[in-house]
């Protein structure tokens, strides 16, 4: 006998809709053998032993035969969802996938929602929480690193290290609560030392967990890269030279680029979200004028800015203090000064111009601008060193590998800063001298936080926002 409650038996098509060698139509719940045998000729179900396939047809109650297909038995709680489940792979078209789901539907079992046999996982404890969230972004995963990630936290790694911090914060609000039972008799239990260490300890870690979240977004969601710079710069060539198609109209003529345009480009496993724009320049047309204040809002945007100069135009004052402004406005957010055509000539014509302007020295201006790197879109030069450059900058360096553990969720960064802001709370109040019940209200409420990760506190609300991201049949 099992211990799961099981629920009324749901069916959907677990696979894409589309023609393909097989479909498979997954059924779980309570009787979901018993009823799928109603519609399946061939071996009883009901007397097949768990974790087996037995081959059969789908007839309709008339005796007509839907389709030849095998059934595979998962008796609870060895299943997926931790109910009896059966999984039919029929033919995979669409109006017969559709037709044996409909005659299985016939047997008295509903049709599922999106995610709900990973929601059931989850109430049956086959899952925690953040291990069905990871189950989400696995399918959702837009590069390896993103797979990468999505496995860390579905061997349930998140869930650990959130365990870990509970059950020290239990033993913290154990120590206190203590105290606060014979506070009558003025006897003092906890080891204030002890404790404060115990409890700085619990938010030092969590703050390091916190930290991986930003490496976590990008890696999950993509670098959102932009690609600014004055008209004619290359920031076209370069978007298609990355992806490798003409995704962007190049032509010789300035403000050719109006609208944003985005492309995904991966890179050594990770995805950029590539955003080329309409060169930087006053204009009198309406639609660049838009093109341009678009422009701006991408790189507000942006994660990884990238501001593109020819090299063969010479630099002038205008255009440095547009680079120091970027520069200055994008703060945190990496930034990349690229020097491009290199292949040109820088023309001594230019040089020439600049003497004769005689209000800046003689120098080569442009020496003084510090380029990150020079490349030719059109002569592939430097291309594959701009590529290391923007990975390595857009992850600051951070050093992280296929192993290492991120935070990839805002969900799970927002209950990790609640519950670094309770335990810091209690770390104040401790010093403060202030009573222990107000210190176990602080960890009580850092305890809940945590709880939400995993799943051990949470409401209807969290998970139907939590499985509507999911496809019908997972
Ligand atoms: N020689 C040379 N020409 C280049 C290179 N990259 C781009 N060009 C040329 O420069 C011109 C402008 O290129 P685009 O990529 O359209 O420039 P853009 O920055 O997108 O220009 P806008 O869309 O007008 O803002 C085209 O004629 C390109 O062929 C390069 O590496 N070397
Ligand atoms: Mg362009």
């Amino acid at each position: 006998m099992n211990t799961i409650s099981q629920n009324l038996p749901i069916a959907a098509i677990a696979t894409p809709i589309g023609e393909g060698g097989i479909a498979v139509i997954r059924v779980s719940g309570r009787e979901s053998i018993r009823k799928v045998s109603g519609c399946f000729r061939g071996k009883n179900l009901e007397d097949a032993d768990t974790h087996t396939v037995h081959f059969g047809r789908i007839i309709k109650k008339d005796g007509r035969v839907v389709d030849e297909v095998l059934a595979a038995v998962f008796r609870a709680p060895k299943s997926y969802t931790g109910e009896d489940t059966v999984e039919v792979s029929c033919h995979g078209g669409v109006l017969v996938t559709q037709a044996v789901l409909e005659t299985i539907l016939e047997q008295g079992i509903r049709a599922a929602e999106p995610g709900e046999f990973t929601r059931r996982a989850f109430l049956n404890g086959k899952l925690e929480l953040s291990q069905a969230e990871a189950v989400a972004d696995l399918i959702h995963a837009k590069s390896i690193k993103a797979v990468d990630a999505a496995n860390q936290q579905l061997e349930g790694r998140l869930g650990e290290h959130v365990k870990t911090f509970r059950q020290q914060i239990i033993d913290a609000t154990a120590m206190v609560e203590l105290e606060l039972d014979f506070i009558e008799e003025d006897v003092e239990f906890a080891n204030k030392d002890q404790l404060r260490k115990l409890l700085a300890d619990v938010s030092d870690e969590i703050d390091s967990l916190l930290d991986t979240y930003e490496t976590g977004r990008l890696v999950k969601d993509g670098v959102k890269t932009v690609f600014i710079g004055r008209p004619n710069a290359g920031k076209s060539t370069l978007l298609n030279t990355l992806v490798g198609t003409d995704r962007a109209i190049v032509t010789a003529i300035a403000g050719t680029t109006r609208d944003t345009i985005d492309a995904d480009w991966s890179f050594d496993g990770l995805l950029f979200k590539l955003i080329d724009t309409a060169g930087l320049r006053e204009t009198e047309d309406v639609i660049e004028a838009e093109g341009v204040r678009r422009s701006q809002q991408a790189f507000e945007r942006a994660d990884l800015v990238v501001y593109l100069k020819d090299l063969s135009l010479p630099l002038d004052a205008e255009e440095r203090k547009e680079i120091a402004g970027f520069q200055k406005r994008a703060g945190n957010t990496p930034f990349l000064l690229i020097g491009t055509k290199l292949d040109l000539d820088r023309t001594p014509e230019s040089d020439k111009n600049r003497e004769i302007s005689g209000t800046q020295k003689p120098v080569h201006q442009e020496q003084r601008l510090h380029y990150d790197l020079q490349i030719s879109a059109r002569k592939g030069q430097n291309i594959d060193a701009l590529k290391k450059a923007m990975k390595q900058r857009a992850l600051e360096n951070k050093d992280y590998d296929a192993s290492s553990l991120l935070v990839t969720s805002s969900r799970h960064r927002d209950a990790l800063q609640k519950a670094r802001e309770n335990v810091q709370r209690a770390i104040a109040a401790l010093d403060q001298g202030i009573t222990g019940d107000f210190l176990s209200i602080d960890l009580r409420a850092a305890l809940k936080e945590l709880g939400t990760i995993t799943g051990e506190i949470t409401n209807e609300h969290v998970l139907d926002s939590i499985f509507s991201r999911f496809c019908i049949g997972k």
